[in-house]
């Protein structure tokens, strides 16, 4: 007998079947909501927004009797088209995970290290808050408030503002640290060095000719999955796909063209793809310019006289030729990339064949390595080549949604916050090795004077590093939505860093591994479908901005982290008496009825309102679409803006030169700056930073060799590190489904978490798949299944990031009580190192060698 999956679903309910899959602590909970299969009740669709992944699409969830059933994305929505992607369907079991941290807890076990039982035991809000507001008041009596460290992990774009931009700055902390540099910020320097955008950028896929997706895959992860997966089918009618990735993706799968790169080797192809584009004149006339007497004059080898082209809308291709393109033949990058000469001029031919309707859709394979940043440059350039910036069929600045901004906290700064808050930040950025100018320059005007200086980055994985370096800097950390134990490279620095600290509070959904470290922990709302915040990005061309709101009662006790426990942490504080951050909070205006929050609930729509008033007051005139009113935006969920507008920024490029820059005047001053205010020169900062050029190339993008921990030698294989399509950043892996449907990754299992070899490797070591195998690196040794696979080529091997939680959940972990993995983390293998530039934090590029052993 066959039986339907609705009838199974009926049939579970009938026989509690599905009840006692959720034996746990929100068991009760759980039994009190009536269930019944989908459609068969009435019910709503309610609007909110997913943070799965960075795409934050606008979604609708189906709510009967107070329960989620069903997700969607919203129907309105530009940029999804309506869809969401696979994992946004995750987001029901994560709302409802039996193992969710459902009240206040602390510690009461003094001992911290993995596997030593915190014995947290559960406590009230008012304890915790009280215990919290405690410990900061001592910092402040103590006058030592930069001890004071706040960390966030994934956050709202909006609401953050009231806890990172301004919780540590008004009680007098430089230490707010972002996750932003573990996540793909290396990726921002290409766009930002070259073009003046410091951004993520969109794709017109709707038009484009050919696709060149490369260090990323934009069917399973990246930033636009359900808009990719609508347009990727068409552009194989109009075009080309082509997909430069080691491992073989799902992008890679279906795409025309395949070039599995040598990982860490992407300047290499980059700089010949550039040599063909030139040397056979397929470059924009229409942005790049010309050859004044109309000959081309780019010959292999030979240098140009820089008069001799008269340049539009771009600045330096010449001095680029000349100080690096010109020996860069598609000969010598087959010796480095591994990638045939003939495939890399074919594929250079195709993509000027498209011209200004090819796409060069980069991701962080290219730019997160050790020398991320030049990588990054000479990638993105090639859409500079091709003219392809902001045209039909090209690449987008990303278009934004009107949010407004929280008022200035200058009032609410006092004497010791304003000395202690100028501080030396313990994530070291600044210093001499480790630049972090990811942002260009920062200009100011005062008193009619002009003062500048590089902007500085956050270096979020090196956090741990200052702690260990002065165990006595921080004291006191809170932290929101952060997992850095488990998703920082070097994930042991973090277990040793937190069990040293003497105090910290984590806002959490779940006790994952850094709360097994933490001394209170509080339960968050699951932000998709509990909280109440304002969400903006684009994608499609079209920006968007979206509601986030509790379609459903959060679980427990649980409470939104950046306003609700801010506020109430800012009253304890108040009533210790420092009232800054109280007065601060309570200072802010409904933009509608001019009110001020008389209590917590207030304060939280207001601050939602404050951020989107602009799309639905009526008083600003929208050029998207129409909203009339606070409810209609909450009931729609959504505003788009209009389309973005093709060469919208052609001429006012955010550059020193206001052109795009292939010689970036922008890097060469914000370097300069930054070298004098470390006494030193622009060579000796990039020495002790790690990279190899030097002198004028510094200034153009180029090719670096790949930095590798390890000796080819004694670790022979190198390191492939990759999202699995299921992965909602490191979230979802306490959930079934992920685990049931993970064979969606190429060439992986479900139930499994497998390193894939060559089967010409696999030959030659003995192993064959299913063996358990011993990877080791510089950093340490991790234990799993071997799977012998084709997509990495021999002498590369591949392993998804995501598994070997050994806390988290009685799903994520194997024996959560026992704080044993299941699978393996990537994290724990891979050593920390930064593409110093940016302060981004490797992970890819292939720089852990990697020895491989029978378990
Ligand atoms: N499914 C899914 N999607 C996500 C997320 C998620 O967790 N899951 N997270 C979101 C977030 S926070 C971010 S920051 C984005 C970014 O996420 P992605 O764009 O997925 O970036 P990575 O995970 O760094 O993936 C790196 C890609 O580069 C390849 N690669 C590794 N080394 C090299 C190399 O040397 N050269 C080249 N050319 N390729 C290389 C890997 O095989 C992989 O395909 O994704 C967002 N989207
Ligand atoms: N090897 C490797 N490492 C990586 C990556 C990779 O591709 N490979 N990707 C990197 C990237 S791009 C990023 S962005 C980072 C992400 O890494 P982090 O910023 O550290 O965030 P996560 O690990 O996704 O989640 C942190 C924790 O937040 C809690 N949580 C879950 N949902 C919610 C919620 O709704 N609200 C609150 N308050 N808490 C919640 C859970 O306890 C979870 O453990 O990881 C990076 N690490
Ligand atoms: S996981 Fe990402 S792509 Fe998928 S629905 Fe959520 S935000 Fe959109
Ligand atoms: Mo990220």
């Amino acid at each position: 007998m066959k039986i339907k999956r609705r009838d199974f679903l009926k049939l579970s309910a009938a026989t509690g079947l599905a009840a006692a899959a959720f034996k746990g602590s929100t068991l009760n909970a759980l039994a009190e909501t009536p269930r019944g299969a989908i459609g068969e009740k009435p019910g709503t669709w309610m609007p909110s927004t997913c943070q799965g992944c960075t795409a934050w699409c606008p979604v609708e969830f189906f709510v009967q009797d107070g329960r989620a059933v069903k997700v969607r994305g919203n129907q309105l929505s530009k940029a999804n088209s309506g869809y969401c992607c696979p994992r946004g369907h995750l987001m029901l079991q994560q709302t409802y995970d039996p193992d969710r941290v459902l009240t206040p807890m602390k510690r009461t076990n003094p001992a911290k290290g993995r596997g030593i039982d915190p014995k947290f035991v559960p406590i009230t809000w008012d304890e915790a808050l009280d215990t919290i507001a405690d410990k900061m008041m001592e910092l402040r009596k103590a006058g030592e408030p930069e001890k004071l460290l706040y960390m966030r992990g994934r956050y709202s774009p909006t609401s953050t503002e009231l806890c990172y931009g301004t919780m540590p700055k008004i009680f007098g902390s430089p230490n707010a640290i972002s996750h932003s540099a573990i996540c793909a910020e290396a990726e921002k320097m290409g766009p930002g060095y070259t073009q003046g955008f410091f951004g993520y950028r969109d794709y017109d896929m709707a038009k484009t000719k050919c696709l060149v997706v490369w260090g990323c895959d934009p069917l399973s992860s990246n930033r636009q999955v359900p808009n990719t997966i609508n347009k990727f089918g068409d552009i194989f009618d109009r075009g080309t796909v082509i997909a430069v990735d080691p491992r073989l993706s799902a992008s890679a799968a279906k795409a025309n063209e395949w070039l599995p790169i040598k990982p860490g080797e992407d300047g290499a192809l980059a700089a010949a793809i550039a040599h063909v584009l030139l040397s056979e004149g397929m470059w924009s006339k229409e942005f790049v310019g010309d050859f004044k007497a109309g000959k081309n004059l780019f010959r292999a080898g030979a240098t140009v006289d820089e008069a001799a082209f008269a340049e539009k809308e771009t600045h330096g291709v010449v001095k680029w030729w000349n100080l690096e393109l010109k020996d860069k033949t598609p000969a010598w990058a087959a010796k480095v990339t591994l990638i045939p000469e003939k495939q890399i001029v074919r594929v250079a031919r195709a993509m000027g064949k498209a011209g200004s309707a090819c796409a060069v859709y980069m991701g962080p394979g290219v730019a997160m390595t050790p020398r991320g940043t030049y990588a990054s440059m000479a990638v993105y350039a090639l859409n500079g080549i091709l003219g392809s910036i902001e045209t039909e069929g090209g690449v987008m600045q990303s278009s934004s949604a009107p949010t407004d901004k929280f008022p200035s906290i200058d009032k609410y700064l006092d004497d010791l916050a304003k000395k202690s808050g100028k501080g030396k930040k313990i994530d070291g950025r600044g210093a001499k090795d480790m630049p972090a100018i990811m942002g260009g320059i920062d200009k100011k005007e005062k008193d009619g004077k002009v003062t500048e200086s590089a902007k500085a980055n956050v270096v979020t994985n090196n956090v741990a590093n200052g702690m260990l370096k002065d165990p006595g800097a921080i004291k006191v950390c809170i932290s929101t939505w952060t997992n850095f134990a488990f998703s920082g490279t070097g994930a042991q620095r973090w277990e040793k860093a937190l069990s040293a600290l003497p105090f910290f509070a984590h806002l959490v959904t779940n006790a994952s591994e850094m709360s097994q470290f933490a001394d209170i922990v509080l339960p968050a709302t699951f932000a998709p479908t509990e909280k109440l915040s304002i969400i903006t990005n684009m994608a499609n061309l079209h920006g968007h901005m979206s509601i986030q709101q509790p379609v459903v009662k959060p679980l427990g006790q649980a409470k939104p982290e950046e306003t609700e426990m801010m506020w109430l942490l800012a009253e304890k504080l108040k009533a210790r008496g420092f009232a800054n951050l109280f007065d601060y909070y309570a200072s802010i205006e409904d933009p509608e009825t001019k009110k001020k929050p008389a209590n917590v609930a207030e304060f939280v729509e207001i601050a939602a309102k404050i951020s989107s008033h602009k799309v639905w007051d009526g008083k600003d005139k929208m050029k998207g679409d129409q909203i009339s009113g606070w409810e209609d935006f909450k009931k729609k969920g959504i505003y788009n803006t209009e389309t973005y507008a093709y060469k919208k920024n052609w001429g006012k490029f955010k550059t020193e030169t206001k052109k795009f820059e292939f010689y970036s005047e922008t890097l060469k001053k914000t370097l300069g700056l930054f070298a004098d205010k470390n006494k030193t020169t622009v060579d000796e900062v990039l020495k002790a930073s790690g990279y190899e050029a030097q002198g004028e190339l510094v200034f153009v993008p180029h090719y670096e060799s790949p930095k590798r921990h390890g000796s080819q030698e004694e670790y022979p294989f190198t390191f492939i590190d990759y999202k699995s399509r299921l992965n909602r950043e490191g979230r979802s892996q306490n959930t079934a489904w992920y685990h049931e449907f993970k064979k969606v990754d190429v060439g992986d299992e479900s139930w499994e978490d497998v390193v894939k070899i060559n089967p010409a490797d696999g030959k030659k070591l003995g192993i064959k798949t299913g063996d358990m195998v011993k990877l080791t690196s510089t950093n340490a040794s991790i234990t799993v299944k071997a799977k012998l696979w084709e997509g990495v080529r021999p002498g590369t091997i591949a392993k998804c990031y995501g598994q070997g939680h050994w806390a988290y959940g009685r799903v994520a972990a194997k024996d959560y009580a026992k704080a044993i993995p299941r699978g393996a983390n990537n994290n724990e293998l891979m050593p920390d190192d930064y593409d110093r530039l940016s302060g981004a934090t490797a992970r890819n590029g292939g720089f852990t060698g990697v020895k491989i052993q029978k378990a």
